[in-house]
């Protein structure tokens, strides 16, 4: 859509929204023509092959059989000819008011679409806590949380960029408040923490806190002075903690056995009561996998149960399963290319958290994950290319792939997408394989675990040149947030 939507609060790692669409030019296209069009005149002999075969073998209504009878054969094909010549006007007319509807851009100067409705708001009334679009688009993605230190960050209309919060009269409250906005409950949330302005921060929002009870982000306002030197941080789940000390042995194929509650997030998906694919634990009630793991016919959730804090396939026994309420696949997967092969899964009932089950943080805005960056893979895939599922979680050490090199002609030639992250070895040997599709590919950084990917294709398993292929997920962060804030 064109340039007026540029004002709505964007991530970093996220383009998305093609702008510049030139509206069609209506009646200067017909003047490029109609000069050099020759002028219509109505011949009173027409000039093509009459179809009569098609007129005779096509019964005749009644009607139309007395009315035919008083014209001459000559009347009705210049009647046949106008009839023609309406038909198609009309139509060119109808395609012409569709593109114009569909592509030129209903709202004027400052003002910014709703989605993809026609429908405009002031940049004043994007982010204001109140909805002004039909569907809520103005208020959506105002809150978000910026690198590895989980800065709160809230977006401002008024100055249309991302500001962070002065600590001086924060409290867990407005940390709820901010937590539940982005999707999560508020009995997740695990705590607010002061950190120091970094040097050239100058964007601040402070508290009025003699605004009185009115929404916490109408009593945020501009300010150069906090008085703490301190921004708001923010965590709205204990996540990313793994209760195992990183082992040094590498232990999928080339990986070895984990142990329990050293990956506290892998889950097991069973489809019809068997392993399909793995899932990475994000809050107590939502599971993150793949869309090729439910598309078509497994996209219905009575089929699946998922097990966590299990390590054996042989101790995963209904009663101890978690049923399946709702399974949100990106509405932008495509089974050919894999592009956005990410999905969610709701459960029926949430789980408990304990040593051995708990969830792994989400990146954030602005986190990027550097070349050669460590990360692990876990899941009870096959252990070598066209083998069973195994019976027990492995894991393994996969660095990541900088995506030109992973592009490149003897590698993917072009078809890893931005969506997608390759991590694994150029001399192959340690991969994840059929069976660990949907599980995590996760790093430590700030002393916790982020889910960097999620496990989604490869040419074989662990072949030279061909490392595997996760999805993105820094890509799909607001995506991810955006269905647990409608799906609560
Ligand atoms: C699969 O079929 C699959 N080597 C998963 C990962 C990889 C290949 C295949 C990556 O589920």
């Amino acid at each position: 859509m064109a340039s007026n939507l540029r004002p709505a609060p964007y991530y970093e790692n996220y383009a998305y929204r093609s702008e510049n669409v030139a509206p069609p030019r209506f009646t200067s296209d017909y003047n490029v023509y109609l000069p050099h069009a020759p002028p219509y005149y109505p011949s009173s002999v027409p000039h093509y092959v009459p179809r009569v075969s098609t007129q005779q073998s096509v019964p005749v209504p009644a009607v139309q059989a007395k009315s035919s009878a008083k014209c001459t054969p000559r009347t009705k094909k210049a009647l046949c000819l106008l009839l023609s010549i309406a038909m198609l006007l009309i139509g060119a007319g109808i395609c012409v008011f569709l593109i114009w509807y569909f592509v030129t851009d209903s709202c004027s100067g400052s003002e910014i679409q709703c989605g993809t409705t026609r429908v405009c708001v002031t940049p004043s009334q994007w982010c204001d806590r109140k909805q002004d679009c039909p569907n809520g688009e103005d208020e959506t993605r105002c809150v978000r949380l910026y690198g590895p230190e989980n800065l709160l960050e809230v977006y401002s209309s008024e100055n249309k960029d991302w500001y962070s919060i002065c600590y001086d009269d924060w409290n867990d409250k407005y940390g709820e408040t901010a937590c539940e906005d982005l999707g999560y409950n508020s009995n997740t949330y695990f705590n607010s923490k002061a950190i120091p302005v970094t040097t050239g921060s100058a964007n601040i929002l402070r508290i009025n806190t003699s605004a009185g009870d009115i929404d916490l982000y109408k009593k945020l306002y501009n300010s150069n002075w906090c008085p703490s030197q301190q921004v708001v941080t923010l965590r709205c789940i204990r996540c990313g903690t793994s209760n195992r000390p990183m082992s040094p042995r590498n232990r999928i194929v080339g990986g070895s056995d984990a142990l329990l509650g050293e990956w506290p997030w892998q889950v097991s998906l069973h489809f019809r009561g068997t392993h399909f694919c793995g899932g990475s634990i994000i809050t107590p009630e939502w599971i993150v996998t793949a869309a090729h793991c439910v598309e078509g016919t497994r996209s219905h959730p009575f089929y699946w149960t998922v097990y966590a804090g299990i390590l054996r396939q042989s101790e995963m026994i209904p009663s101890k399963g978690f049923r399946v309420a709702r399974i949100i696949s990106h509405p932008n997967y495509d089974l050919t290319s894999k592009n956005n092969d990410v999905a969610l899964m709701k459960l029926q009932s949430p789980l408990s958290f304990n040593e051995f089950i708990g969830p792994v943080c989400l990146p954030n805005a602005g986190m990027m994950f550097e070349t050669d960056q460590r990360c692990w893979i876990s899941g009870w895939g096959a252990k070598y290319q066209g083998g069973n599922t195994s019976k027990e979680l492995n894991a393994a050490v996969v660095p990541l792939i900088n995506s030109s090199i992973c592009n490149g002609r003897y590698i993917y030639n072009g078809i890893v997408l931005p969506t997608m992250i390759c991590a694994g070895y150029l001399q192959g040997k340690v991969d994840s394989c059929q069976g660990d599709s949907g599980g995590p590919l996760v790093t430590m950084k700030s002393l916790l675990w982020w889910l960097v990917g999620d496990t989604s294709w490869g040419t074989g398993c662990a072949t030279q040149f061909k490392p595997g292929v996760y999805g993105n997920i820094t890509v799909f962060i607001e995506w991810i947030y955006r269905n647990m804030q409608a799906n609560r």
